[in-house]
């Protein structure tokens, strides 16, 4: 027998035994023989297999008689509130009055500067805009469990993490706009957001590319913290349905777990990759059973109830900094808007779609917008402000009106 084949053949039989334990596949059982090696207690010996012992159980683990087929199907979403907000008994999210506040105002915001923004890209004032409506609780919850130092790698849906960490609605045109007051100064698409100052990193068209980025990025703030101390500081990384379906997701998924960097997955899964609906993407239970596959805790939660999602990013990235791990929390929520601008959600989903209600925030604002400028006309001036964040109250012009 040629020396190649049986060394082959000998791997082979040792391969089939590590595969066999029901154990981990071990990678030194795989590599010593393809690399006539075997491994010592030393490292690899180079002697071409002589002397190997033949483990039927590397990692002494437990036989059993039972065969069992592991499966992950009807994963339950973690959820705080009920339809009608009333929060369940300890899960209260003990938030005070001010952030409470600041997380509302992020989610009305959003909806409005989506519907302006929209608006005006359909004047032919923008050349593409993209809307996150129905998706702005899980921008809102993830972003008030971080702390600024956190480093955000974003895809293009999550403008309000932006906006809840300072970004203004001036930035956001000035991008949009690509006018001279953009850092990019026009050189990216619209929405491709990003700023050093509040460590947001720059959104990147091709997909799912922000995902081994930020394990680069988490595993070298584990490292500096590791080697010249400071504070503790995380990479959260936003991806949707269809960005977990690139090679780069398990790239990064694996590369993390090995590295153990402090990378918290956010997978908003809203049920479209553009026209591709969820079902036609994977026959999986969603993303969160990928990670466990990968070594990575996962939790999934309800992507509509922004205490959950508050409530599973904390414990993410508590997990994350003291137990050394990357975590992934998938958020179900729903792609209320077209995929963008240059998409008609019509033409392969029902126009009857529930995402095709007029953003709550919009809803909210014409309210607040009928009621006041009824009284008064400044009011709409003052309300616009409000919005835009220019102004903290509604001061009052004389006419009795708040
Ligand atoms: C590498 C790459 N392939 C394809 C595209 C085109 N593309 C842009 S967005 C998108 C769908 C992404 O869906 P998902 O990740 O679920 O995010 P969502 O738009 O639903 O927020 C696709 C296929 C791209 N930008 N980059
Ligand atoms: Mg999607």
């Amino acid at each position: 027998m040629p020396r190649n084949l049986a060394r082959l053949r000998h791997g082979a039989r040792r391969i089939g035994g590590a595969i066999g334990t029901r154990g981990r596949l071990r990678q030194d059982a795989l590599a010593a023989p393809l690399l006539g090696r075997r491994r010592s207690s030393r490292g690899y010996a180079s002697d071409a297999g002589a002397g190997v012992t033949f483990q039927t159980n590397p990692d002494n683990r437990e036989f059993t008689r039972t065969m069992e087929f592991l499966n992950y199907d009807d994963v339950p979403l973690f959820r705080v509130m009920d339809e009608d907000g009333v929060v369940a008994e300890g899960l209260e999210p003990g938030v005070g009055k001010e952030e409470a506040i600041k997380m509302h105002e992020t989610m009305v915001r959003t909806a409005v500067m989506d519907h302006i923004l929209h608006e005006a890209q359909r004047q032919g004032r923008l050349s593409f805009y993209m809307t996150a409506s129905g998706e702005e609780a899980t921008h809102a919850g993830s972003a008030s469990a971080l702390e600024p130092q956190d480093v955000v790698f974003a895809q293009y849906r999550e403008q309000g993490v932006l906006m809840y960490r300072g970004f203004t609605f001036q930035q956001f045109c000035n991008q949009c706009c690509g006018n001279a007051a953009d850092p990019a100064k026009g050189r990216q698409m619209p929405v491709h957001y990003g700023s050093t100052e509040l460590n947001y990193h720059t959104i990147s068209s091709p997909l799912a590319t922000q995902l081994p980025h930020a394990v680069g990025a988490a595993y070298a703030l584990k490292l500096e913290r590791q080697m010249m101390g400071g504070e503790d500081t995380i990479a959260l990384c936003f991806f949707g349905d269809g960005a977990a379906s690139e090679g780069d997701f398990h790239a990064a998924l694996n590369f993390a777990a090995t590295t153990q960097s402090p990378v918290v997955f956010f997978c908003r899964n809203n049920g479209y990759a553009i026209s591709t609906p969820i079902e036609e993407q994977m026959a999986s239970d969603g993303i969160v059973a990928r990670g466990p596959a990968y070594g990575v805790p996962a939790v999934r939660v309800d992507g509509n109830d922004v205490w959950a999602v508050r409530a599973a990013v904390a414990e993410a990235r508590r997990m994350a900094l003291e137990e050394s791990t990357p975590v992934l929390v998938e958020a179900i929520t729903y792609r209320m808007g077209h995929h963008s601008t240059s998409d008609d959600s019509q033409r392969y989903r029902p126009v009857r779609s529930p995402r095709l209600r007029a953003p709550p925030g919009l809803a909210l604002l014409l309210w607040q917008l009928v009621l006041t400028a009824r009284a008064c006309p400044f009011a709409v001036f003052r309300t616009a402000s409000w919005i835009s964040g220019r102004s903290r109250t509604t001061r009052s012009c004389g006419c009795g009106t708040t």
